[in-house]
């Protein structure tokens, strides 16, 4: 037992509570569409923002003083312990992590992996004890300078080498604490500039490696889903996981489409040009639709700055294409989420994920309803119902010509009925 959450007491669900680290929304067992809400939800939390994020920002460096900040194995392990404490506050089934969020770096590759291994035997055992499990974990091959320019995609082979080396570990690592999912972020697979870029090598390079991973990870028998996680920029200026049409186009060109899925971030949705909910309905419709994190950005100033969720209309659109998509499998909503860095006490870290969890359960049983009512899904119907019988979509050209001329056909526009139905949507939410 660590003191680091004071008294800070279970987070139950009280509808009328009025303490601030109360669920008002979010109740586990709560049937929705006859499913557990935390079945549907599968709240995760991030082991990097939560527990190794000092606080910094580009213009000033760390604000919170954590007292497992520090090099050692035993900083790790009070780190995994205040992380499980967490855990039992907020009662989320799930978290995520990095190996470098976990254990930190030896001076050798091989240090580095007893450490990955031992700390995971800790974490592991906690996980026995506690029943939290794993949703996902990934590598960091981003943060170390020699990633610098890249891990799969980097022009040095040692580079590429020590990056699939250190996948490997983090696969061997997932699969031993039962992980749900394997996350692929391609943070510096990318470039900075094309003056130095050899972008069909790159490109080449990173499905090599993508086809390794799949390789290895069906090899030592891990049954979770392989996901990779689209983001356009930031950290590099251009980034090949641009967005999830990008990453379909990816998958097909090295046959992995079946292999591999998507993990969808908010923030890095709006990065793309678009809204949460199109990318979601978008990798659905392509069967590729694997996880979520639930952060979004700020509006005004376009950075990927990892807030917890506020927005309940928000998070209500993306809920419906989940739930249009038939809910998680094994994915799950991740709080890829930081503090703000003023927000410096423990009680913030609970407070941010209790709100979070609120409006998400909030959003999805809007969602839920309104899905359930069946009244946008009638009304899409409606409008396709042409695709139903006519024979036309599926002719040629010149016999299309034919019967056009011929005057049996007549086009006649009718309302899309937009506002209608967003009066619909404005009832659910
Ligand atoms: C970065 C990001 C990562 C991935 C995991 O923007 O979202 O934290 O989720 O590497
Ligand atoms: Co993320």
């Amino acid at each position: 037992m660590t003191d680091f959450f004071g008294d800070i007491a279970p987070v139950s669900f009280d509808p009328n509570g009025d303490g601030d680290l109360t669920f008002r929304h979010y109740d586990p067992d709560a049937l929705v569409l006859g499913k557990r809400l935390e079945d549907h939800l599968r709240f995760s939390v991030a082991w990097w923002h939560s527990f190794a994020w000092p606080g910094g920002d580009p213009f000033g460096g760390q604000t919170f003083e954590r007292p497992w900040f520090g090099d050692s194995m035993d900083d790790a392990k009070l780190k995994a312990d205040v992380a499980f404490e967490m855990f039992r506050i907020l009662g989320q089934p799930f978290f995520c992590f990095h190996d470098l969020d976990i254990r930190p770096e030896g001076d050798s590759f091989a240090e580095s992996a007893d450490r990955l291994d031992a700390i995971t035997d800790y974490i592991g055992s906690k996980m026995e004890r506690t029943g939290t499990k794993l949703l996902w974990g990934t590598a960091n091959l981003f943060t170390h300078r020699r990633f610098m320019g890249g891990a799969a995609t980097n022009p040095d082979p040692d580079v590429f080498a020590y990056a699939a080396a250190t996948v490997k570990t983090c696969i061997d690592a997932t699969k031993k604490l039962g992980g749900e999912n394997y996350v692929l972020w391609g943070g510096r697979e990318g470039y900075e500039t094309l003056l130095n870029t050899n972008l069909v090598r790159e490109r080449e390079q990173a499905g090599r490696f993508l086809c390794m991973v799949v390789d290895y990870a069906r090899k030592i028998g891990f049954d979770g889903t392989i996901l990779i996680e689209p983001k356009p920029q930031e950290p590099t200026k251009h980034q090949y996981d641009y967005d999830v049409a990008t990453v379909y186009g990816f998958l097909k060109d090295f046959g992995l489409e079946n292999d591999v899925k998507v993990n969808i971030e908010q923030g890095h949705a709006i990065l793309a040009g678009h809204s949460f909910e199109h990318e979601l309905a978008l990798a659905a419709s392509l069967g590729i639709f694997g996880s979520i994190d639930m952060n979004r950005n700020d509006y005004q100033s376009g950075w990927d700055t990892d807030q917890f969720p506020d927005n309940v209309p928000e998070v209500a659109r993306a809920y419906y294409e989940v739930l249009r998509a038939g809910g998680f499998s094994t994915g799950g909503t991740n709080f890829d989420a930081k503090l703000r860095r003023q927000s410096l006490d423990p009680m913030d870290l609970i407070a941010a994920h209790v709100g979070a969890m609120d409006v998400c359960a909030r959003g999805l049983k809007a969602a839920a309803a309104l899905l359930d009512s069946g009244e946008l899904e009638a009304a899409r119907a409606e409008r396709y119902a042409g695709w139903e019988t006519s024979d036309l979509l599926t002719s040629d050209l010149a016999s299309i010509e034919a019967r056009v001329r011929a005057g049996g056909v007549d086009p006649a526009p009718r309302s899309g009925r937009q506002e209608r139905l967003e009066n619909i949507w404005n009832r659910y939410v």
